[in-house]
């Protein structure tokens, strides 16, 4: 048989083998495959059973994602799984690897499941904002029951084969290899019945509409914006209330709008965004340097954090710093919060210990004489960075990567300072460094492709999403943060919207926390840093972030000061309203004669979000990022915009660029020259384009 499935009897049982590499996603191709393999194994006396399971590292990792956008093409998948669950024959599946989505509900078609015990099976639609749509919401509570079943889409979570089997989705746990352990288990199953899942009832315990609505408020911060929980609650008590065909037409239904909604397209735009970015246009195949051992230089919050990735990847790490004491400090810190995972069970002491180990404190810059890797970590301050690059050139291998953790300061500025700007690139990490998944890659104008190439493997040896940004102030992230978001909350507070307003109206669009708490849990003092170095370089515009610079400079630094733009009680991270905040912004108000007014809750949104889009356009347009989907995980993966709506840039296109372009164009009429509208946001406006269709001109 042609195709990714292969058909071969093996002593009775004929072998179904899927083999789509890299993940086995199911496409047409399969379908047809599957449903023409299981239609010839009627007819052939050789075949008592029927195994499907496939090659390579991993059983059907779920729906091919490129084909959910428009029509599913025939077979399509429950005319495929009825045929299996229908067969005549037993059909076993023997699941290994990520076993996922459609991957899972082709196995529950199925009349018997094993799983090798390091297999994982999950129904993770949901994070595509999407429901299952090839049965599941109908045969996996008829296996493992309604709530079980509940938690698992809800959560979008894989489980293990241990629980699995517990659950009752699996029968048997496998020994050996899929195939093989696979064949000899479908052998004992020659003779046996069929168990046809969609003919089972579905166990209700702990499914009333109280149990439903009590563990969906537990799930209440994941879901913040989201509907798709709410197909998912339908469709389940479908599977309760109706027999499996008419079940199966419900979750039809609901499954086809939850593809056509914005959230389905937002998560599906992220999860090949995401996988986009490490693909740099124009830079060729080249292996990467080997990362042995690696320096971090500082031991803050950042260094540590730095530091703690690195060593959970299994990457030795000299931290140093430039006394016994500083180190003292950060050690400390580093292992409070392991213990803190400790705690939680997602480690063991040993473990603690074995990680503690591999980090080497050291004063003094010397110590970084073996790493392949140095990544400084300290203050916002060039003279400083520069200082240390020098020195770092010095003592260090002619291989060694020298690293900088700056947030907004010039790559190239730093590179020029060593004899090897080849080597020199921007490793920007988010806080805290060892849970957030973005790094921003920032290239210099001498930085080579090798470092290049290293950098984007070095994010994915850490487990993070490495972004590549030019080498302008603020890169990807603060320059859109800077010029935008944050620009626009601070002037929206001089002009009479309070700080509560405006961290409602975010939240309430999705963001986990509004921008002036996130400035008082960052620190009002680093973005202060940040724009005295800005401005030995520029004339600074007043009022930029005059309500912020004024607080710095009383040392009302947010959280860690217990004051900044809100106040807080002691060992309490609560924002309380702040009386003096307000009595500075209005005097500072008055100083510049800004007539304070009321402004709506709809004139704070479009504030916030539309620079976003705007400055996103310009960054494009300055080749700063290469493509708006590098513009919308930034944001997602490192500054909390929502998910859902797929990033500012996605958003931008679902709210239209024409409406975008004529709201820039009204704010810019009232506010001024910072909200000129970018030149790529005017030229896809006027074209009737989008950001996605300009990214795909550039694939
Ligand atoms: C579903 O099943 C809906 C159904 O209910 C039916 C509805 C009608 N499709 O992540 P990696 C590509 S929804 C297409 O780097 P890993 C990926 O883009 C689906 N492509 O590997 C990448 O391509 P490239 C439910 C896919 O080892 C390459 O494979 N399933 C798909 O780190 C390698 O991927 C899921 O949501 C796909 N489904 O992780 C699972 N999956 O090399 C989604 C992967 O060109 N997938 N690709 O960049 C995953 O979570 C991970 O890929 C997996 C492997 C854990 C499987």
């Amino acid at each position: 048989m042609a195709g990714p499935v292969s058909y071969d009897v093996r002593d009775g049982v004929a072998l179904l083998l899927v083999d789509s590499p890299p993940v086995n996603a199911i496409d047409v191709a399969i379908r047809a495959g599957l449903k023409a393999g299981i239609a010839r194994a009627q007819g052939d006396d050789a075949a008592k059973v029927i195994l499907i399971t496939c090659a390579g590292r991993t059983f059907m990792s779920g729906a091919d994602l490129n084909e959910l956008g428009g029509t599913i093409a025939e077979p399509g998948f429950y005319e495929t799984l009825n045929d299996i669950e229908a067969s005549a024959k037993p059909v076993a599946a023997a699941l290994f690897g990520t076993a996922l989505g459609g991957g899972l509900e082709t196995a529950m078609a199925c009349h018997y499941r094993a799983a090798t015990a390091d297999g994982r099976m999950g129904m993770p639609e949901i994070t595509l904002g999407i429901l299952p749509g090839a049965g599941g919401t109908q045969r996996l509570p008829r296996l493992i029951g309604a709530r079980p079943a509940l938690e698992m889409i809800i959560s979008g979570a894989p489980i293990d084969a241990a629980r699995a089997k517990q659950l009752g989705l699996i029968d048997v746990i496998l020994e050996g290899s899929p195939v093989e352990a696979g064949l000899a288990w479908a052998r004992t199953l020659i003779g046996q019945p069929v168990r046809r899942t969609g003919e089972k009832a579905v166990d209700t315990a702990g499914f009333s509409d109280a149990d439903i609505d009590a563990y969906l408020k537990t799930q209440a911060r994941a879901l913040n914006g989201r509907t798709t929980q709410h197909l998912v609650v339908e469709s389940l008590k479908a599977a309760v209330a109706q027999p499996l065909a008419e079940g199966l037409a419900t979750e039809d239904r609901l499954s086809q709008a939850s593809l056509k909604s914005r959230e389905g397209q937002a998560l599906i735009h992220l999860f090949f965004a995401e996988r986009e970015v490490g693909k740099i246009p124009g830079l060729p195949p080249m292996a990467p340097l080997a990362i042995n051992k690696a320096a971090v230089i500082g031991a803050g919050t950042m260094g540590g954090g730095i530091a703690m990735s690195l060593v959970n990847s299994g990457v030795p790490t000299t931290l140093i710093d430039v006394s016994q004491e500083a180190l003292d400090r950060g050690l400390k810190v580093v292992r409070d919060n392991y213990e803190v995972t400790v705690q939680r069970g997602r480690m063991t002491a040993a473990e603690l210990d074995q990680r503690m180990a591999m980090i080497t404190p050291a004063v003094g810059l010397a110590a970084a004489a073996g790493a392949d890797v140095v990544i400084e970590a300290v203050f916002e301050d060039m003279d400083l960075k520069k200082r240390i690059i020098r020195e770092l050139d010095k003592v260090t291998a002619p291989h060694c990567i020298l690293a900088s953790n700056t947030s907004t300061l010039s790559i190239t500025e730093l590179a020029a300072e060593t004899g090897r700007p080849d080597k020199v690139v921007g490793l920007h990490f988010f806080s805290p460094a060892h849970v957030m998944r973005l790094l921003e890659i920032v290239r210099g104008d001498k930085t080579s492709n090798e470092t290049l190439v290293t950098s984007l493997e070095i994010a994915r040896k850490l487990r993070k999403i490495g972004v590549v940004s030019g080498d302008a102030f603020g890169f990807i992230g603060n320059r859109m943060m800077q010029e935008g978001y944050f620009r626009e909350a601070e002037q929206l507070l001089l002009e009479g919207a309070s700080a509560e307003q405006i961290d409602r109206v975010i939240e309430g669009f999705g963001f986990a926390m509004g921008p002036n708490k996130v400035n008082d849990m960052a620190g009002v003092d680093v973005g202060y840093k940040v724009r005295e170095e800005l401005f030995k370089k520029q004339t600074r515009p007043d009022p930029y972030f005059a309500v912020s610079d004024a607080l710095a400079e009383q040392g009302k630094f947010g959280q860690k000061t217990g004051e900044g733009v809100y106040l807080y009680k002691p060992g309490d991270r609560t924002a309380y309203r702040n009386e003096a905040t307000e009595a500075l912004i209005e005097k500072l108000a008055a100083e510049r004669q800004i007539q304070r007014r009321e402004i709506s809750d709809a004139e704070v949104l479009e504030r916030c979000i539309l620079p976003l889009i705007n400055v996103g356009a310009e960054l494009l347009s300055e080749g700063v990022a290469y493509r708006a989907l590098d513009c919308d995980v930034v944001w997602t993966a490192g500054y909390g915009f929502p998910r859902h709506l797929g990033g500012p840039m996605f958003h931008g296109d679902t709210l239209g660029l024409k409406h975008v372009l004529e709201r820039v164009r009204h704010y810019e009429a009232k506010l001024g020259h910072y909200w000129k509208p970018a030149p790529l946001l005017i030229e896809l406006a006027e074209a009737g384009s989008t950001f996605e269709a300009w990214d795909k001109a550039r694939k």
